[in-house]
């Protein structure tokens, strides 16, 4: 074929693909099956990688992003975006009502929206054509998450007409597919999301595209921020209009023109919410004609002519069937209420925590008790109060154990905290729980070893301490339940792998008190090796600015342990790597040094320099004093200057720095 008449196809196929993606993901009508709709994505993948330089940016291939991103940068927005005031019951919302009418002097007309729980961005076209999405983020300033929107089908790539238009919307995820995604993480072991938001927010934080198109994320459009004259009075029409240009608004819109109207909206969902595919938490109350908009403004935060009424948690009563009392990781007691089954926003609930024994005093449960339950963040099962009226005498108040109800060794509650705790530290709770810790993503990170499995393994009595796992055998893992060949050879070699991960892992994942990921981190950075660790005194590791003498104390108290001892010795044994590795120790050429950067540079933003010299090991601050080492200065830098020059610190510009690097081996062009 001749390349004019390749380029014909070309077109051709972006239109047609274009056309049938609309139909199915805007409008849930497609038109082909998709069988013929991966034909023509194939067909039009091959020409295009034919002809490289017609790739265009909405073109449909560019969907499924290529390569991960380094992170995301941030974006001024052109029109910042509002935060929504809120009502939480009937009068807060006619409060509202009245106050537009008083200041409009009228009756007005509002429109009614549902308000989808997802994330808000802002989305830019040019000439009809999608180039760059945001997050919210403080309203001012956003991340750019343009891949990975690209990646939501429900998008338009390009517009029925070629405007210039900024439009904000709601990216959520379909309950269905959070539950699937939920149930895929369960099976690998990964930790879960807690709802259908946190998977969106996750998803469009990612780094690569690949996984954010995985993700089944959706849009719903709501609004405009700015566009060339569209000449459009009222809210609702706007709403048409974006729907005319190809975006997916959400149909369920009303126009109400008084408070009771508004309210009788608000009850129909209230009831009907449960049955929509997606999570919606609350309605969106907006002025429909853009000129009241106008007249009634803004306060510092939010639009005076809308307002989202929130649904309430929804609260259901049930009976405490029990209390029984949780050994976690670190020895905590933490009494749980067991209660009879009952539905809950959109899910059984059989246990809620009561954290602790102050927290049940404070309540005062009882086990017997009624109990009124709600969500937390519409998700974790809490209880809201005793129905004390409900009581027949029988019920029967919690009283803390004095001995472990697993280890049965005393407990203790020390002065000043509110948890009680299982001070042996051979207890098999404890040490389950400190299995599932080292484990875990940001510790070890084995693949396949979740809670379910590390219980298979210690019933089983194959293991006891995280060294046992890597002494693991294939005929140890075949031989349990629900454990088929692929599975124990997978788990074997995600073990195997585990050996290799940085000191930092390793040290999070002994799960040594108050030592987190970032304590961890400056851990390994500081001491390079383990033992080098093992033997810091207290005065040694608060050296380290971000440790202090709490944190201190737990770790030497941690490595004055016997068993811990041993258990390192062991992994040592295996071949657990225990050092930091050359490559990130060479990287680190910084550490150490304490850096400030002020005024305008040249090919850096602030925050990519400060991020540069994190990587290389700088602790970076924000005011210059005798700690500083260097200061790096752009154009226009001000009173830093002075006091650096002042407090005679080195001060390099953006070239000297560069030679600086340079000198010690890192090259950053
Ligand atoms: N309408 C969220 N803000 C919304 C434009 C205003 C607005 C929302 C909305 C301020 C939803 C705050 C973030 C923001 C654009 C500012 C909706 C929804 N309207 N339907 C009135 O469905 N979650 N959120 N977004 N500007």
């Amino acid at each position: 074929m001749s390349q004019t008449a390749d380029m014909q196809r070309i077109e051709d196929l972006r239109k047609q693909l274009n056309y049938h993606n609309y139909r199915y993901y805007v409008l849930d009508d497609p038109e082909i099956s998709d069988a013929e709709y991966d034909r023509m994505m194939r067909e039009l993948i091959e020409l295009e990688t034919q002809y490289p330089h017609l790739v265009t940016i909405d073109s449909p291939t560019q969907r499924v992003g290529h390569t991960p991103s380094s992170g995301f940068s941030t974006v001024q927005h052109q029109i910042p975006l509002y935060s929504l005031s809120n009502a939480f019951d009937q009068e807060e919302l006619q409060a509202f009502v009245n106050r537009v009418q008083r200041s409009i002097g009228q009756d007005v007309e509002f429109v009614c929206e549902l308000k989808i729980d997802g994330l808000a961005v802002s989305l830019t076209y040019q000439a009809g054509v999608f180039v760059q999405g945001l997050t919210r983020g403080d309203g001012q300033t956003g991340e750019d998450i343009t891949h990975n929107l690209r990646t939501v089908r429900s998008l338009p790539l390009r517009l029925n007409e070629p405007v210039d238009i900024n439009v904000r919307g709601e990216v959520y995820m379909p309950k269905a597919s959070f539950q699937r995604l939920n149930a895929e993480r369960e099976a690998a072991g990964e930790s879960l999301f807690a709802n259908p938001r946190n998977a969106a927010a996750g998803s469009i934080r990612q780094l690569d595209p690949r996984v954010a198109a995985s993700r089944n994320l959706d849009i719903f459009i709501y609004g405009i921020g700015a566009a060339e004259a569209l000449d459009l009075n009222k809210h609702d029409a706007c709403l048409k209009k974006l729907s005319e240009l190809g975006f997916k608004v959400n149909p369920s819109y009303q126009v109400c023109r008084t408070a009771e109207e508004i309210w009788d909206f608000i009850q129909d969902w209230t009831s009907k919410r449960a049955s929509l595919p997606y999570d919606i938490d609350g309605i969106v109350i907006k002025v429909n004609d853009l000129n009241l908009q106008n007249q009634l403004g803004y306060t510092a935060k939010s639009p005076r002519w809308a307002i989202a009424y929130k649904f309430p948690a929804e609260q259901v009563v049930t009976k405490v069937l029990d209390i029984q009392v949780q050994v976690g990781r670190t020895g905590a007691l933490t009494p749980l209420a067991i209660l009879e089954p009952v539905f809950v926003a959109g899910s059984q609930v059989s246990r809620a925590t009561l954290h602790n024994e102050d927290i049940v005093k404070a309540k005062d449960v009882r086990i017997g008790d009624y109990v009124l339950v709600q969500k937390a963040g519409d998700i974790i099962p809490e209880i809201v109060e005793a129905l004390v009226e409900r009581r027949d005498g029988s019920e029967i108040p919690f009283v803390m154990p004095q001995h472990c109800p697993v280890c049965e060794q005393p407990t203790k509650r020390l002065p000043g905290e509110a948890v009680t705790r299982c001070v042996n530290g051979q207890c098999p709770a404890q040490q389950l729980e400190g299995l599932v810790h080292f484990a875990s993503r940001n510790a070890m990170d084995i693949a396949g070893l979740g809670p379910a499995v590390v219980e298979q393994l210690v019933q089983a009595n194959l293991v006891k301490t995280p060294a046992d796992l890597y002494k693991l055998t294939f005929d140890d893992l075949v031989q349990l339940e629900r454990f088929g060949k692929k599975s124990a050879e997978n788990l074997l070699a995600a073990i195997e792998q585990s050996k290799r991960r940085s000191l930092a892992n390793l040290i999070f994942a002994l799960g040594i008190r108050l030592v987190g990921v970032e304590v961890a981190r400056e851990l390994a950075m500081n001491f390079k090796t383990m033992e080098r660790l093992q033997q810091a005194s207290i005065e040694d590791l608060m050296e380290i600015d971000t440790i202090g003498e709490k944190i201190a104390a737990s770790i030497v108290d941690y490595f004055s342990s016997p068993a811990n001892l041993q258990l390192i010795n062991e992994l040592v044994a295996v071949g657990v790597n225990m050092e930091m590795s050359q490559e990130s120790q060479a990287e680190l050429i910084l550490d150490g040094l304490t850096f400030v950067v002020t005024g305008k540079l040249e090919s850096y933003s602030r925050k990519e320099m400060e991020d540069l010299l994190r990587s290389l090991g700088a602790n970076v601050t924000g005011s210059v004093n005798k700690n500083t080492d260097y200061l790096i200065a752009g154009e226009k830098a001000g009173s830093k200057l002075t006091r650096a020059q002042e407090l005679n610190i080195t001060i390099l510009n953006e070239e000297e720095f560069r030679r600086f690097l340079a000198e010690r081996g890192v090259n950053i062009d």
